[in-house]
């Protein structure tokens, strides 16, 4: 079994119910469970500015599927929640990253574990940090990396809807 923390982010349509299809659609794949979810966090749009807020959270799952598998019911889960209409070609409503996958480094055609650059943002770090502060990111614990960031912008809401019907 692995366990591999996934960053989950969207800021077109509802992200608030695209969250929790998110996770409803990785928690019924094969071989894997949602051990842990974070709380939503309304965060300002980093890169391109001129867009609006994202809603972000970040989900523990366990695992025995490679890193690969994971990553492919990664991108069906976002493909599945792309099929907004009129939307086409419009940007996504999520996307699903892997940010980690047990302490492994991949370095590979399509895939990057840990995710890169997530050690900075702290719209992946400080909801990582909620529920795995001692998870270690590049060598340091995700809750010292959060700590060093500026979350000054980044607002903590409620919990996904699906997580809070769950534990
Ligand atoms: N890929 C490689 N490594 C991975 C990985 N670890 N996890 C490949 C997932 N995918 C990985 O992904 C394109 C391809 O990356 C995948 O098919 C896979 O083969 P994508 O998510 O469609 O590409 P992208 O999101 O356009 O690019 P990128 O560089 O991942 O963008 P980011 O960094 O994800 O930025 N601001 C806030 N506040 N919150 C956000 O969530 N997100 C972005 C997107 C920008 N600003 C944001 C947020
Ligand atoms: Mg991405």
């Amino acid at each position: 079994m692995t366990r591999a923390a996934l960053g989950l982010g969207g800021n077109i349509g509802d992200p608030r119910a695209a969250m929790s299809e998110a996770l409803i659609a990785l928690d019924k794949g094969p071989r894997i469970a949602v051990a842990a979810v974070s709380s939503l966090y309304r965060t300002p749009p980093w890169g391109r500015t001129n867009q609006p807020d994202f809603l972000n959270a970040v989900a523990l799952v366990d695992t025995d599927l490679g890193a690969r598998q994971l990553l492919d019911l990664c991108l069906d889960a976002e493909r599945a929640l792309k099929r907004v209409r009129g939307e086409r070609w419009g940007p996504r409503t999520i996307d699903v990253d892997i940010l980690t996958f047990g302490d492994e480094t991949i370095a590979e055609e399509g895939l990057q574990v840990p995710h890169p650059h997530m050690q900075g943002r702290a719209f992946v770090m400080v909801p990582l940090a909620e529920i795995a502060p001692a998870m270690i990111v590049r060598g340091r614990p995700a809750g010292e990396w959060a700590n060093a960031l500026d979350g000054s912008a980044v607002d903590r809401l409620e919990e996904p809807a699906w997580w809070q019907g769950r534990r």
